[in-house]
């Protein structure tokens, strides 16, 4: 624990005793770094902090609730305390978990999520959700605790150098060695996680620099200048697209996060262009527009002569971006259109790509589009939406099947009828969720989460509260494959402890069945692959939560009906059948 001894280059420590009150004026604020931090945090939007208590990022937690003198009116009620403070603490009982709920809240508010985990294993036990929130565009904070730099090389306890290992999946990880500089330091790591491309940012405090004072200017909130669009750009992509008889549009996640998701909606209907969607795009045109060809995906790329993809990037998820060519025809032509220039594909061979600001982009096109005179492509699109609506149809079956054991879809046969159009729907799982991707289309952007190309398994319970703060007036099912459940049910623990109920349902197929399916196709067998006909729903109640097993298709619906009106987090256990695998396409590799 830190003395008032000197430490490091000078640095003096704070006093020990709790004194977050920092001497906020329009002109500086003052205080430890945790009063800094909650700053940063505060102006760039956040209202929650997700942690894992450690000592090394104390000042942190003084700084949320306010203070000895807040926590004493509170009376002893510590929970109070944390939900009342100046910033809301939610403790969890995994950091991953923590890191998962921060790369949510950065999903579905668009503003970077903040997680604050202690020096070492705190901070290690983070690295894949940071993995994945790269892959995704997530904006993130993650603070980490360090140990004292007055110490440093002397071996204190969880002495770890934490930068270099996140180097290669964060847009900046850094130590602040300074306690003057920990308001702009803090500053820029939420402006940078927040700034198009978004992504994580990690940053570490030594402990006696964490617990010294400091003052600097208060948080702005800003965000980093956009990149200016290129208008030659945008010209060749309107006459790509005014010359093309079979134009393919695919939305990605960052229309939604870089706020593009009512432009990119307006300039479709506007064009009549289809659309294919994916991760966060779904939902910019909700299910049923006549513009949205979803389900006709192999058709629309296999045919088209033009793919303009917005804000994804052009990975096994879009075929690494090769599109058109079916039966001998000419390939399409391929535009990339991203918020920032890195994120523009190297690898394909692009006929055009823009990057900046995408509703300026979007607008920019369609007002180009509109002056240039255009092919008519309304037949494709009817064509495509035919066969996007024939599918939909065919599902039917399915999703109404009577079969014992339970296939797989009727599960959603008997969730999305009782799904509000603001429901958040979360997938963490192999087979199990990708039935979920094809069977359920939101309403509205930022109602989807799964984990995105990076395909971490147990993003689940973090994802499910950060969702249930996010939207509290909302519906939050979280869809989990058993295999998945496995790695985040804990958790559960800090819904009941924070009275954050979601409505968990588990496609319980005793196997990770989608290892199991492709081994056995591999090599005619499959081995570590099974599970237990576990009573996941008894994890739950004995968490103090409530649940309960249905086996047959009949008793879904009601018991969705019960986990629907419980008021508590509640699972329903569904055993389905193990030997219905996801007819696949795409491998990922
Ligand atoms: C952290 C992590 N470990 C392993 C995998 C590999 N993996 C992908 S899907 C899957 C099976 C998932 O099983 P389950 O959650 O039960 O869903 P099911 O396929 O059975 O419906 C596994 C092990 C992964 N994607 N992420
Ligand atoms: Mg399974």
């Amino acid at each position: 624990m830190p003395t008032d001894e000197p430490a490091g280059d000078g640095v003096r420590l704070g006093a020990m005793t709790s004194d977050a009150t920092p001497v906020n004026d329009s002109d500086s604020v003052t205080g430890h770094g945790g009063t800094h931090a909650v700053a940063a945090a505060a102006a760039h939007g956040q209202s929650v902090m997700w942690t894992l208590s450690g000592a090394h990022v104390f000042p942190v937690y003084d700084a949320a609730v306010g203070g000895r003198d807040t926590v004493d009116q509170a009376g002893g009620d510590t929970m109070r305390a944390q939900r009342e403070g100046p910033m809301r603490l939610i403790d969890v009982r995994h950091e991953a978990t923590a890191a998962f709920a921060a790369e949510a809240t950065g999903k579905l508010t668009r503003s970077p999520g903040f997680a604050v985990v202690t020096a070492g294993p705190g901070v290690t036990n983070t690295v894949s959700a940071i993995t994945g929130a790269w892959f995704n565009g997530s904006p993130m904070v993650v603070l980490g605790g360090r140990s004292p730099a007055g110490r440093w090389g002397q071996g204190a306890l969880q002495e770890l150098d934490h930068p270099p290992l996140v180097e290669s999946v964060t847009k900046a990880a850094f130590t602040v060695h300074d306690p003057q500089q920990a308001g702009p330091e803090l500053e820029r790591a939420f402006r940078t996680a927040g700034s198009p491309h978004r992504g994580p940012v990690f940053v570490d405090i030594p402990m006696d620099v964490l617990f010294s004072y400091g003052q600097a200017t208060p948080p702005t909130g800003d965000r980093e200048p956009k990149t200016p669009v290129d208008p030659d750009s945008t010209s060749r992509i309107a006459s790509l697209l005014a010359a093309a008889e079979r134009p393919v549009l695919v939305l990605g996640g960052d229309v939604w996060s870089d706020g593009a998701d009512q432009v990119a909606r307006a300039v479709v209907e506007d064009l009549r262009l289809p659309v294919i969607a994916n991760g966060m795009g779904r939902g910019v045109l909700p299910r049923g527009h006549d513009c949205l060809v979803t389900r006709a995906r192999s058709a629309a790329f296999g045919s088209a002569d033009v793919v303009v993809v917005i804000g994804t990037p052009l990975d096994f998820r879009l075929g690494y971006g090769v599109f058109g060519g079916k039966d001998g025809a000419t390939p399409a032509a391929v535009v990339h259109i991203c918020d920032a220039p890195d994120q523009v594909a190297a690898h394909a061979d692009l006929a055009a790509s823009a990057a900046g600001d995408l509703s300026t982009i979007l607008r920019d096109i369609a007002d180009k589009y509109g002056a240039t005179p255009s092919r008519d492509h309304s037949s494709w699109t009817q064509e495509l939406l035919e066969r996007h609506r024939a599918a939909v149809e065919a599902d039917a079956a399915d999703l109404a099947s009577e079969a014992d054991p339970i296939h797989p879809a009727r599960v959603y046969g008997d969730l999305i009828p009782r799904l509000a159009d603001d429901a958040v729907v979360i997938g963490d799982g192999g087979d199990f969720v990708s039935f979920a991707g094809r069977y359920v289309e939101p309403m509205a952007p930022g109602n989807w989460l799964d984990p995105g190309p990076y395909g971490c398994l147990g993003t689940g319970l973090g994802y499910a509260m950060a969702a249930r703060v996010a939207r509290p007036d909302s519906q939050v099912v979280l869809l989990l494959g058993d295999g998945a459940a496995g790695f985040s049910l804990m958790d559960v623990d800090t819904l009941v402890r924070h009275d954050l109920p979601v409505v968990m349902i588990v496609g319980n197929n005793k196997a990770w069945a989608l290892e199991k399916h492709p081994m056995r196709f591999l090599y005619g067998y499959d081995v570590i692959a099974d599970l237990n006909p576990t009573r996941y729903d008894q994890v739950v109640t004995a968490l103090g939560g409530a649940g309960e097993t249905v086996s047959r298709p009949r008793d879904i619906g009601p018991a969705l009906d019960r986990a629907f009106a419980a008021g508590v987090p509640y699972l329903v256990n569904v055993m389905t059948d193990t030997d219905v695998a996801y007819p696949r396409s795409t491998t990922g590799i």
